[in-house]
């Protein structure tokens, strides 16, 4: 084989074993947020019969960034709130809405539409 051949090789293989964990073995729904400029974690949260993604990891200490995008008029979700950041935002059909806080204690947080119907989680690392 040239070179070439086994670098094709090796590609498809490696693809091959992406596939298989992306479908069989991630987390369905949990993201883990990454850091842009300036430090903070960002992360967009798609609002429809639930949370999209509805687990999301970050770092303790760091500015997170939740961009909330509700696209159902479900009156149900039309709040979010995280209790133990005294957080909580409207959130109006298709508008993009921010949340920001800093969590600096490690641990689970729930988040919930304000009836407690749908659910998400914040894990701080
Ligand atoms: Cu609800």
């Amino acid at each position: 084989m040239t070179g070439a051949q086994i670098i094709v090789t090796l590609g498809g293989i490696a693809l091959s074993i992406f596939i298989a964990w992306f479908f069989w073995l991630a987390p369905k729904g949990q993201i883990r947020a990454a850091a842009g400029a300036g430090g903070v974690q960002e992360v967009a949260v798609i609002v429809k019969g639930g949370y999209t993604p509805d687990v999301i990891v970050v770092k303790s200490g760091q500015p997170v960034r939740l961009n909330f995008t509700r696209q159902e008029s479900a009156a149900c979700s039309e709040k979010v709130l995280f209790p133990d950041f005294n957080q909580s935002a409207l959130l109006p059909e298709g508008e993009q809405v921010t949340l920001e806080f800093t969590p600096d204690k490690p641990g689970e947080y729930g988040f919930q539409c304000q009836m407690g119907m749908l659910r998400g989680k914040l894990i701080v690392e």
